[in-house]
């Protein structure tokens, strides 16, 4: 990896692979001009969450979180590109799918459900530092 080069770690969350949406997620990621650096399809264990959602542990939405997460197969995938972490930020959208901008995933994309944890499709790392311990959770040979 060069200096040119950024990397972010993407989840397509188990709502978004369910309803068939990993294809629209992908898309709109090669739209933009980001690259595919990895692809896996798999169903997280809790040890993976536990690692990937450290920061949340202890807030009242964390065990639903986790529970959530670990109800099906998600899409995990490395993208590239300068800029792609605060990119793909923006084109996830803000964390509630009701505040979500149209244009955005989260917010063509997901709506509340009424369940208590936000399903909202997609994650993405927040900074270079957590794009890097992420990858490592989810691609330790990457
Ligand atoms: P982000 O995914 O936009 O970075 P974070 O604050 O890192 O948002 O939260 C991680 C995930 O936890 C969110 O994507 C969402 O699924 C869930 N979440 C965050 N805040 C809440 C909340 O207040 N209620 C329910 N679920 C939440
Ligand atoms: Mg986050």
């Amino acid at each position: 990896m060069t200096s040119q080069t950024e990397r972010s770690l993407v989840l397509v969350k188990p709502d978004g692979f369910r309803r068939g949406l990993t294809g629209e997620v992908l898309r709109r990621i090669e739209a933009k001009g980001y690259t595919l650096a990895a692809l896996a399809v798999l169903t997280p264990t809790r040890e993976q969450l536990a690692a990937h959602y450290a920061e949340h542990e202890g807030k009242p939405f964390y065990e639903p979180l986790v529970e959530f997460m670990s109800s099906g197969p998600i899409a995990a995938v490395v993208i590239e590109g300068q800029g792609c972490i605060p990119g793909f930020r923006s084109l996830a959208g803000a964390t509630n799918p009701t505040d979500a901008a149209p244009g955005t995933i989260r917010g063509d994309l997901s709506r509340d459900w009424g369940t208590a944890v936000q399903q909202n499709i997609v994650h993405g790392s927040d900074s270079p530092e957590s794009a890097t311990r992420e990858i490592g959770i989810w691609f330790p040979n990457l």
